[in-house]
């Protein structure tokens, strides 16, 4: 018996690809090199189909400005309970009082908690950008470094960790209005407590952009932030596995106003309500017993990726990693090779992945004398330890003759068998 109810597009008779067959033959092209090719950027992951169903569904047709059962346009009666539903499964999950699952990003996220306690030319304390801190946290070309007076902490010389006394001797210089936790590449566990200490004795509010481990924190394997810090800001889309997104919480009744009204009206328009209902999606998927397991495994397979590189000759910054990525040094394999060319290289023989400067990098973001490295997404199509030692040996073959076609391609070919065992979306 057919199922009465479609299992693909409800809303449009046939296949898709008659309707506009060019563009959907590119996303056919996309889908195969997800499916045939290694996906190894640590911010990215495979969305389960019930987050890609109601990610492509009929709410990317609705206006809702404002919050639920306080909207500017009608017609909001279904969206207030897919928003409602949003706000209520993210605080179970994090154990928040209060949640703004609009923010179309994690950019927006930070700008709009900005926006939310600081006024222009207030001073932030943020992790510098060239030692894993993101571009919200301060970067002179991006809007957050040319309002707010950003100074930076970084890691140490010695262990490339965290300097927790550098941070408390920067906030006790400058007295920071907002101190921001949270990296991009940072391979380890960033510890809410002392920061939170540090804050409180130079009177500064305290936000903690979980972007990269909301995942971690969800799934249990790394310390949560929520009632530490004053706001938590993560996205919806790379440890988590939910649709590209951002989204904010906070215990404080008295920034939660401020927040709101600091995402709409005072960043964004119309909330994208298909997207925050597959957030609601992935915040119920991300609350399975399951997920823990799968938040372990990244852990341990971003562990074993680690030690299958240093095995090969690479250097990992801060000998190894507590999440789900590594930053390689490049330097000690071959002090020629450059974060770029090792990164075209390995986009030729089918494994993806970023340059990145490793701390005290004398090339610039460009070029680079490293990579990041995160296991997120390959965790999700199944794979474990021992394919992690495999892709350790795929990369270091491309990096011994980065010019070699010939190897790229006999190394393509191995990526493509290993992937067909462990597809995404068969
Ligand atoms: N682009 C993201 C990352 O790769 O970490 C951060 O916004």
């Amino acid at each position: 018996m057919p199922s009465e109810r479609p299992t693909f597009s409800p809303y449009l008779p046939g296949d898709p690809h008659d309707q506009d067959p060019e563009l959907f033959a590119i996303l056919d092209r996309e889908l195969e090199r997800q499916n045939t090719t290694l996906q190894l950027i640590a911010s990215e992951n495979f969305a389960s189909r019930a987050v890609i169903a109601a990610t492509g569904s009929v709410l990317t047709n609705k206006y809702s400005e404002g919050y639920p059962g306080k909207r500017y346009y009608g017609g909001n009666l279904v969206i207030d309970e897919v928003e409602d539903l949003a706000r209520r499964r993210v605080c179970e999950l994090f154990g928040a009082a209060h949640a703004n699952v609009q923010p179309h990003s994690g950019a927006n996220a930070n700008l709009a908690a900005y926006l939310a306690v600081l006024e222009a030319g207030d001073t932030v304390l943020g992790m510098r950008l060239d030692q894993g801190g993101h571009l919200t946290h301060g970067s002179p070309v991006n809007i957050s470094g040319r309002i707010y007076n950003f100074v930076a902490y970084g890691v140490t010389e010695s262990d490339e960790r965290l300097d927790y006394d550098q941070l408390a001797a920067a906030a006790e210089a400058h007295r920071p209005k907002l101190i921001v936790a949270g990296a991009t590449a940072y391979p380890r566990v960033i510890d809410p407590e002392p920061i939170r200490r540090i804050a409180d004795e130079v009177g500064a509010l305290f936000m903690f952009d979980a972007a990269h481990v909301a995942g971690l924190i969800a799934g249990g394997v790394h310390p949560s932030p929520v009632g530490v810090a004053d706001i938590v800001t993560f996205t919806t889309h790379k440890t988590l596995r939910g649709p590209r997104g951002g989204c904010i919480l906070t215990d404080r009744e008295d920034l939660a106003k401020a927040i709101d009204k600091a995402v709409f009206p005072g960043l964004q328009g119309g909330p994208l309500e298909h997207v925050i209902a597959a957030k609601a999606v992935a915040f119920r998927e991300a609350a399975q017993p399951e997920f823990k397991d799968y938040a372990a495994q990244i852990v341990r397979n971003a562990r074993a990726l680690a030690s299958g590189l240093a095995d090969e000759g690479f250097r990992i910054v801060s000998g190894g990693t507590d999440n789900h990525l590594m930053l390689v040094d490049l330097r000690p394999f071959d002090a020629e090779l450059t974060g770029k060319v090792a990164q075209e290289a390995l986009d030729r023989s089918g494994i993806t992945l970023n340059k990145n400067t490793v701390p005290n990098d004398p090339r610039s973001p460009f070029v680079t004398s490293g990579l990041r490295i995160g296991t997120p997404a390959v965790t999700t199509t199944g794979m474990r330890e021992p394919e992690m030692t495999e892709i350790a040996a795929l990369i270091a073959r491309v990096l011994r003759r980065p010019d070699d076609s010939a190897e790229s391609a006999a190394v393509r070919d191995e990526v493509a068998v290993l992937c067909s065992k462990y597809t995404p979306y068969p």
